[in-house]
């Protein structure tokens, strides 16, 4: 771990890269960064063709042999006033992947090097033109799958979250200030570290990591949703259910036992909350080779769910004990914490009422064909997700944000015991010393070079 290293603005070579989606457009932009960029404003644009910064200036675009590979509109930006904070050039031509990839390759041969993934954000992140967690919140922004994940991402964007966990660091190096004095001079008549402010302030310390770790929660679950898998004995209904949810006929249903053989996926948005919904194949004992795999690959699924719903037939099933219904489940996984559902499926048969079944633990009752039950359902997963419902005060948020404060909650609570059980002021000064280490490492004041890689890198080349 080491501290952000240092500022390097236009120290380093030029990168460039497509900045627009592949594909078809009508506008896509090449953007340049970093380097001098004059070679490619001589280059392309014309010799001692002149820019002035953040005008739009009208251009032919030069390939090598003085051939017009586009034409279009160029706007430079002078460092540090641009997104990475290095002297950039965008090249806006027409949207077509052979205009863009010829523009992209003149580049290279004037000196340019081919971006890595996300090297412009990690520009920017390193010449301080955004923290970490604002960084990924930009690839946030760009992946958001509903309107609520926009909406946060944009707040984090702007710095919401990384506000609040400066702020968490301020009081942070305040209270390991006042701590460590106390230790330092303990010849004091008075003993601060029994002062009741200190107390106090801890605590409160406390209460607000707990109250951004659970907003930031709720901002990770809008990111990436959670995965719910369909399983249970063949014919219960299972990918009738999908294709309730997912308002498609996305999986073939059939009265054949065993029709499902493959994983099926589909995403889905229930008032915002994405969901990966999987269906896989009924379990059961079968010599049909095709079906084994299948069912093996039921049970991989199964174990990497956030929530299982276990389908099964209600015609078929009085049993209220799912222990009983699905032991194959509990003598695989005995120590599993997975939360189960029992989904009670084509109440249509019987005249049952649909919604949670009252007196019985996790048990739902439905109707996948008749789409009975739904709305209730809907409801019943966003509570077992913890989701509200609301974005207001909600920031992005990812899992390695999710567990740096995690941790440093631990530190504090452990901190704050030790010196109310102990008077032990060292340790608490420890503690808090390792919490705000924690903390800065979202915003990435705080950080290893390979987490800045492993995080640079799942962005795509042009960000
Ligand atoms: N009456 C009634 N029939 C249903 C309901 N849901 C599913 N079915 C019927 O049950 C049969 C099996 O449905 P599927 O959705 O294919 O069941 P599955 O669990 O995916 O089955 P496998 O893929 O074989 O494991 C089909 O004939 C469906 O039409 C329901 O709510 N009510
Ligand atoms: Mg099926």
């Amino acid at each position: 771990m080491t501290s952000k290293p240092s500022p390097l603005i236009n120290n380093r070579d030029s990168i460039v890269a497509v900045a627009t989606a592949p594909g078809r457009g009508g506008v896509g932009i090449v953007r340049l960064s970093g380097g001098d960029l004059s070679v490619f404003v001589n280059g392309i644009l014309g010799e001692g063709r002149a820019l002035k910064p953040r005008l739009a200036t009208y251009s032919q675009f030069m390939g090598g042999a003085g051939e017009v590979l586009d034409e279009g509109v160029v706007v430079s930006f002078t460092g540090p006033n641009s997104f990475t904070g290095e002297t950039v050039l965008e090249l806006q031509g027409h949207g077509g992947a052979v205009v863009m990839d010829r523009l992209v390759q003149r580049c290279i041969e004037l000196g340019a090097r081919l971006a890595m993934p996300g090297e412009f954000s990690e520009r920017a992140f390193l010449n301080d033109k955004m923290d970490l967690a604002q960084a990924e919140a930009i690839a946030d922004l760009i992946d958001a799958a509903s309107y609520q994940a926009a909406r946060s991402a944009v707040k984090s964007m702007q710095g919401e979250f990384s506000l609040l966990v400066n702020g968490l660091v301020e009081t942070m190096i305040q209270l390991r200030i006042y701590v460590e004095a106390a230790i330092d001079f303990p010849e004091e008549e008075i003993d601060f570290l029994a002062d009741e402010k200190l107390h106090t302030s801890l605590h409160d310390l406390e209460s607000e990591l707990r109250d951004i770790l659970q907003r930031a929660e709720q901002g990770s679950l809008l990111r990436d949703g959670m995965t719910l898998v369909l399983a249970g004995k063949p014919n219960a209904g299972k990918s009738s259910l999908l294709n309730a949810l997912a308002g498609s006929e996305a999986a073939i249903v059939t009265s054949v036992a065993g029709t499902t053989r493959d994983v099926l996926r589909e995403k889905i948005t229930l008032d915002g909350l994405p969901l990966n919904i999987v269906d896989t194949a009924g379990l059961r004992d079968t010599q049909d080779e095709i079906e084994q795999e299948g069912v093996r690959r039921a049970w991989d699924e199964i174990e990497k769910a956030d929530l299982i719903l276990f389908v099964a037939d209600i015609t078929e099933t009085d049993e209220p004990d799912l222990k009983a219904i699905w032991p194959e489940y509990f003598t695989r996984y005995p120590d599993a914490r997975q939360p189960i559902t029992l989904v009670l499926n084509k109440i249509d048969r019987i005249g049952l009422a649909p919604g949670v079944v009252e007196g019985r633990e996790a048990t739902f009752a439905l109707s996948a064909k008749e789409k009975l039950g739904f709305a209730e359902l809907t409801a019943y997963l966003q509570q077992a997700a913890g989701y509200q419902g609301q974005s207001e005060g909600i920031f992005s948020a990812r899992l390695r944000h999710l567990d740096a404060l995690s941790k440093a909650l631990e530190l504090v609570c452990v901190g704050i015991r030790q010196l109310e059980r102990a008077g032990a002021g060292e340790l608490l000064a420890e503690d808090l010393r390792q919490a705000q280490n924690h903390l800065s490492e979202i915003t990435g004041q705080f950080t290893s070079d390979d987490l800045l890689g492993r995080i640079f890198s799942s962005f795509c080349i042009g960000k």
